[in-house]
């Protein structure tokens, strides 16, 4: 009874800020958007944008790209869920993406995309993003637009505090949200505490392809770890992750997790770490997860199955994992482009925790500790802490940095962007954001060198924002101009799914990088693939039929093929054979239970087609490619099971390839 009159009580709280302190729609209405703003927003027709902004598409499972200033959106890349607008996930050959231990899962929840670094700054060649549900890191290139690689997480769930990048890209970071057994064993729930744990994974990149590999896991306490940041400058070679419930409740987590006055921000030398196991340290434990890569000259993603990990227990490794108390359920855990200030922000505390990374090595050389958690130092608060913004506003989740000095950080209760003088921990200035702001980005956001002229707010609710919808609003972004003393309102604009974090970068950086503009057809080397109209063919194996088919404006070969049977299983194996920039062709079947295919020039990819019918029947071209697209079309003849028509096939009466007579 107690705890649900407390539990009531928090909700009461937290509805009664959001309703008061949502600032009042009409401030941030035409009277302050100037003509100025619109100017500073307006990228003229044909004009390109300064920077790109990489926006996770949260529930959707995707990752949207935008032009900022324009908050105009370019491209929506599956990444953990299907679209069948591209075939993703539908097509033989990205199945496989899709993979996990648990079988074929057609969707993810993304959360924080994160650029690839060289030297502390993004580089642009790649940006990776974390799955929460089924724990995954992707990792997207930024020259096809499209995912490459997606890597399992196993003993991980709810894989939250993910998938940051070191400033040289040596590693990307995974940690466990929910604590689990680990092993995965049967066992009482109301047992967890003490005996479930918390993995944070540390994946390393491999710097020419970018793949990645677990290199090893810390097996720490049955904590949840919200969020995470890397060192960078001078604290280089740690790793700082939020903790919350280190109650380790396991009911009820509202009230229950919100106990202890303040949790951890656990510090990781993961250098030390990385170290140890190279030396031989660690343990492997068998451990199954999928490895699903793409290859661009197969056309063909391939699972492979990791068996084992290299886990690693915190009191194996003296004096690399720290735990600085912090304030009270962090959710955010930012470090500033110095790398001297690491930032919780705790969501319940009415205060922010400045840690300093010079104080935090003193304090361990002093051993300056109280005490410990599971074997884990716990050092001091005072010895650990810069200092603490008092009164910033209501409920702290993420900080942001420009380049000179200052703090950016996000209120979900009170709506608003606070901008703060680190050094001094004083007030700036603060501006309403329409309403409930979840992350903020400003480019660079995560390294050395922010590109410090836009911030976006990610916000999850909208309500009179934009024109109604039914009951689900749009949810959306803000842009802000904070070149200024003051920042500068400039833009609304609707995003797809849920935008958690984001990743920006100047569009110099991406296209310098050279985007792919088309597949070299001689570097095909699909199995499938042919690289002219005379290899097209059909092939009966069986109950199976390839058809080795190409397409070129304006038409398929072949476009009429007899003597399949109802019965079998037709693979449509197409090839565009354009070699031409934006020129991608698309086929659907009638009755194909998968999606259509988008196939870029020099593309092989496939889909399945099982006739359950007799008959003539039609497929198309989906892309609207020439003037005599709606032209580009063809016929598959049906014949009943115990038919004997052989296989046959032709464009415009001639069999492809054969020397007419
Ligand atoms: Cu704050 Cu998933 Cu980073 Cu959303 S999380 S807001
Ligand atoms: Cu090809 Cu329309």
């Amino acid at each position: 009874m107690k705890t649900i009159f407390k539990s009531v009580f928090l909700f009461v709280l937290a509805t009664t800020f959001i309703v008061s302190c949502a600032p009042s729609d009409k401030k941030g209405n035409k009277g302050a958007i100037s003509g100025n703003a619109a100017q500073k927003v307006y990228v003229a027709p044909g004009e390109h944008d300064s920077h790109y902004a990489f926006i996770s598409g949260g529930f959707s499972g995707q990752l949207a790209v935008y032009g900022l200033p324009s908050g105009r959106l370019f491209r929506v890349i599956p990444v953990f869920s299907q679209d069948p607008e591209k075939g993703y996930g539908y097509s033989e050959e990205t199945k496989p993406m899709l993979m996990t231990s648990h079988g074929f899962v057609p969707w993810g929840d993304s959360h924080h995309p994160d650029i690839s670094q060289t030297a502390g700054s993004v580089d642009g060649r790649w940006v990776f993003i974390n799955e929460n549900n089924t724990p995954r890191i992707a990792r997207i290139s930024l020259k096809t637009f499209e995912t490459e690689e997606i890597i399992e997480i196993p003993n991980s769930a709810g894989n939250h505090s993910s998938s940051f990048v070191t400033e040289n890209s040596e590693y990307v970071v995974a940690g466990t949200r929910f604590s689990v057994p680990f092993p995965q064993r049967d066992m009482p729930i109301s047992e967890m505490k003490g005996n479930f744990s918390g993995a944070l994974s540390f994946l390393k990149i491999d710097p020419e392809t970018g793949h990645m590999n677990i290199d090893f896991q810390i097996k720490m306490p049955g904590f949840n770890y919200d969020l995470s940041h890397p060192g960078r400058g001078k604290s280089h070679g740690w790793f700082f992750f939020s903790t919350y419930n280190t109650e380790e409740s396991n009911s009820l987590m509202e009230v229950n997790a919100s106990q202890n006055d303040k949790d951890f921000i656990a510090a990781i030398n993961w250098k030390k770490i990385a170290e140890y196991v190279k030396n031989g340290g660690g343990k492997r434990v068998p451990s199954k997860y999928a490895h699903n890569t793409w290859d661009d000259d197969a056309h063909t993603a391939t699972t492979k199955w990791g068996k084992d990990v290299l886990v690693v227990e915190p009191k194996d490794v003296p004096g690399a994992i720290f735990f600085l108390p912090t304030a009270k359920s962090p959710h955010g855990c930012d470090v500033d482009p110095t790398g001297e200030y690491i930032i919780g922000n705790g969501k319940l505390a009415a205060q922010m925790t400045i840690h300093s990374f010079t104080k935090m090595i003193k304090a361990i050389e002093d051993k300056a500790f109280d005490g410990d958690a599971y074997g884990i130092p716990i050092i001091k608060f005072d010895a650990v802490n810069y200092g603490t913004l008092n009164q910033p506003g209501l409920g702290p989740l993420h900080t942001e940095f420009d380049t000179r000095g200052n703090g950016y950080t996000t209120f979900f209760i009170s709506s608003e962007v606070v901008k703060w003088n680190i050094k001094d921990l004083k007030v700036i200035d603060r501006h309403p954001v329409y309403y409930s702001v979840g992350h903020l980005m400003i480019p660079g956001g995560n390294s050395q060198t922010p590109d410090d002229k836009y911030l976006v707010a990610m916000n999850k609710i909208t309500k009179d924002r934009y024109l109604p919808t039914g009951p689900e609003v749009c949810q959306s972004a803000q842009l802000f101009d904070i070149s200024g003393e003051k920042m500068e309102l400039l833009l609304d604009f609707p995003t797809i799914g849920e935008p958690h974090y984001a990743a920006g970068i100047s569009a110099d950086i991406i296209k310098k990088n050279n985007p792919t503009k088309i597949f070299r057809l001689e570097d095909n080397k699909h199995p499938y693939g042919v690289t002219s109209e005379a290899e097209t063919k059909v092939v009966r194996k069986g109950k199976e039929v390839h058809i080795y088919m190409s397409m070129i404006r304006s038409h398929f070969s072949p476009d009429n093929i007899e003597g399949v049977k109802v019965g079998d299983k037709v693979f449509f194996h197409v090839t565009n054979l354009e070699q031409d920039y934006d020129v991608p062709h698309g086929i659907s079947m009638i009755g194909a239970n998968t999606s259509e295919l988008l196939i870029m020039p020099g593309r092989t990819t496939t889909f399945t087609w099982e006739p359950k019918e007799v008959g003539v029947w039609p497929f198309y071209c989906t892309d609207f490619c020439s003037a005599l697209h709606q032209e580009m079309q063809g016929y598959v003849r049906v014949s009943p099971k115990g038919s004997n028509l052989p296989i046959s096939f032709t464009l415009d009466g001639d069999v492809p390839g054969e020397e007419e007579e």
